[in-house]
């Protein structure tokens, strides 16, 4: 095109200096005709809505990605040049965002793509040690915010094409994943600092001396750029968005870009941030009017998983950023990135681990180190967590995780230790199944199991046979059987329902912990969302519920329905005065028999973005 050979010449002269510097690729970008012309090649596709999937055709196309367990998050692009500082300045923040946290200009920011030639690039090199780290896909930028592109876009000259490298850093990538195995998966950033037409204006990005930004034809660009990707790299495994928070992204944008990639890949999966149902960085979608079709906690693990059917995956850093930093040394552990894939398997998510390859195209030796360290592990162990499901039991007697798999004649069970026991016995609490088998994972011993249902003993072996996590596999023959954790009243014969105790079942709502501040139960912002707690009356009689809880004047009114053992009642969330005014009121008394009970709080009504944050229910026994 024209016009691409205009922008060429333009930036060329921009980067000699051979032009004032008020040009901007803002005044040479497209107009608006031209952009929506283009768009009747490939953005015109036969949308179909998807949106009517019911929920086992969801789950056949999820398959995949629930067996996967791991993938490697790639962030890379002209920011990985700067890699944190600029102009010999340190700019605070995550690599990738160095634009935005420097207020770079465009025009300042644009020479990198010149400059960009990631010669020691190996896209099988990359592949095969994602492969040997045990990970099932990858996720590469093909855009981040700055708008750059990882290969040669027909729709743009802010990509690849433009780098002394040219080549498409993505083909290579695609190539190596079929060869071996892997998913290949792209990021796909909705924001972009660079186009003119991207509906939030700030002084340094390339939108700004745009009298008139035009979101219609931001999202043409946007859907021709899908279907490059979409249509020329082979089957997508996920179309990962992100940027989704600007309020010029609306939610029936998000739908239109949904059923879009699904129109032309009907089985690819689109991550939540497509639409706007994400709920901050805990990344899960509370309310089912929005499309996505897993939520993505970004740098966090969920309290617990959200049961069959809701999908997610938790993404994180290895260090603090996700663009290349070259002084960013704060690694994470070994240890620790190969327990949070075991807690993130035990509460049946995905766990996506990023690095960040340098301008010249190598993955940094410490990530490098640290994935070789995970394969070790899943070397031995990664039957525990591909094709796993979470964890049955809701609490666990030991310092450790667990697991689940189907097997044909009932449950396979992987009990991770973290710790090992200093006695040699491992006891498993709220399990009433009886083991039929115990063995170290990797070995063929027969431990010894005794005890009783809810209460079993395994001798382990002398030692832990994997100093970050060993793995006991016990297997239960016919229908598996739980017992969920029971609170038992203290010695003042009080029962004590913590936050931090209670089962929550729902999309939206955690438990917050966080120093100085009480524990307590938050996000508490879908009508499907419950929490309850699982008790053990051993003195019947009247009780008296004291509820203790914080709701902002303005988000006071939501009506919770109580169901106290037997007795229901309903309730009027009153004011406190701000989410951290904690108040204590008096519910209406209720009665027990003795044994097993169930304390349920489910909400009625919503006034506002939260029902109140609770801290305990403590039931006082009435003399
Ligand atoms: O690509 C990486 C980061 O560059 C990008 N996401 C990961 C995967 C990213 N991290 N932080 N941010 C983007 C900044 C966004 C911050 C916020 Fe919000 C937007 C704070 C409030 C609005 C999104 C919605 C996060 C919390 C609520």
């Amino acid at each position: 095109m024209n016009q691409k050979i205009v922008f060429r010449a333009l930036s060329l002269a921009l980067l000699f200096g051979w032009s004032s510097s008020n040009v901007t690729l803002a005044q040479v970008a497209a107009p608006p005709e031209q952009v929506a012309e283009v768009a009747n090649d490939s953005a015109a596709v036969m949308m179909k809505d998807f949106s009517g999937e019911t929920a086992a055709e969801k789950a056949d196309r999820m398959k995949w990605f629930n067996d996967s367990r791991f993938g490697l998050f790639i962030h890379w692009g002209l920011y990985a040049q700067p890699a944190g500082v600029w102009k010999g300045e340190d700019v605070k923040g995550i690599g990738e965002w160095i634009q935005s946290n420097g207020k770079i200009p465009t025009k300042d920011y644009e020479p990198l793509m010149k400059i960009f030639n990631p010669v020691k690039y190996d896209a099988e090199q990359w592949v095969s040690l994602a492969k040997r780290a045990g990970m099932k896909y990858i996720v590469i930028t093909s855009k981040h915010h700055d708008g750059f592109c990882l290969y040669d876009s027909k729709y743009s000259d802010w990509d690849m094409g433009g780098t002394p490298y040219k080549k498409d850093l993505l083909k290579p990538l695609a190539e190596a994943c079929r060869k071996h195995g892997l998913k290949m998966c792209f990021y796909h950033s909705i924001l972009d600092w660079h186009h003119p037409h991207w509906g939030i204006k700030e002084e340094w990005q390339g939108n700004f001396t745009n009298e008139k930004p035009d979101m219609e034809i931001y999202r043409t660009y946007m859907k021709n750029q899908l279907h490059e990707l979409l249509t020329n790299y082979g089957d997508v495994g996920i179309v990962w968005f992100d940027g989704e928070w600007g309020d010029c992204w609306t939610h029936e944008m998000g739908i239109d870009l949904y059923n879009y990639c699904r129109s032309l890949q009907p089985n690819t999966i689109v991550n939540n941030r497509v639409d706007k149902g994400r709920r901050g960085y805990a990344g899960m979608t509370a309310s089912t009017e929005f499309l996505g079709d897993y939520g993505t906690p970004e740098q966090s693990i969920p309290q617990t998983g959200f049961g069959e059917g809701v999908f997610w995956e938790s993404c994180m850093t290895m260090n603090d950023t996700w663009g290349f930093k070259s002084k960013d040394e704060n690694w994470k552990p070994n240890e620790k990135l190969i327990r949070n894939l075991i807690d993130i398997a035990s509460k049946g998510g995905n766990f996506l681990l990023n690095v960040g390859p340098t301008a010249e195209g190598e993955i940094p030796a410490a990530s490098i180190e640290r994935l070789e360290a995970i394969g070790q592990w899943m070397e031995k162990y990664s039957e525990s967590i591909y094709g796993t499901r979470a964890s049955p039991l809701d609490r666990n007697s030991w310092d450790g995780r667990c697991t689940r798999k189907k097997t044909a004649s009932g449950t396979r069970l992987y009990f991770h230790l973290f710790e090992w026991p200093a006695d040699g016995v491992l006891n498993i609490k709220y399990l009433n199944s009886e083991p039929a088998a115990a063995t170290m994972m990797g070995t063929a011993e027969a431990l010894k199991v005794s005890g009783e249902p809810g209460d079993w003993k395994i001798q382990l072996p002398a030692s832990a046979p994997d100093k970050i996590a060993s793995v006991l596999q016990v297997d239960i023959a016919g229908s598996l059987d739980v017992e969920p954790y029971r609170i038992q009243a203290d010695e003042s014969g009080k029962l004590v329902l913590a936050a931090g105790e209670a089962v929550l079942k729902g999309r939206s709502i955690r438990l917050e912990k966080k120093k100085n501040k009480l524990d307590n139960i938050n996000q508490w912002s879908d009508l499907g969302d419950r929490v309850l707690w699982n008790i053990n009356v051993a003195k019947a009689g009247k009780y008296r519920p004291m509820l203790k809880y914080s709701c902002e004047d303005q988000a006071a009114g939501s009506v919770v329905e109580f169901q106290i053992g037997k007795s229901t009642f309903s309730h009027t969330v009153a004011k406190t005065g701000t989410w951290a005014d904690w108040k204590t009121v008096q519910l209406p008394e209720v009665e027990f028999v003795a044994g097993k009970s169930q304390v349920v709080i489910q909400p009625k009504s919503l006034v506002k973005t939260g029902i109140m944050n609770l801290v305990s229910v403590v039931l006082e026994p009435v003399e």
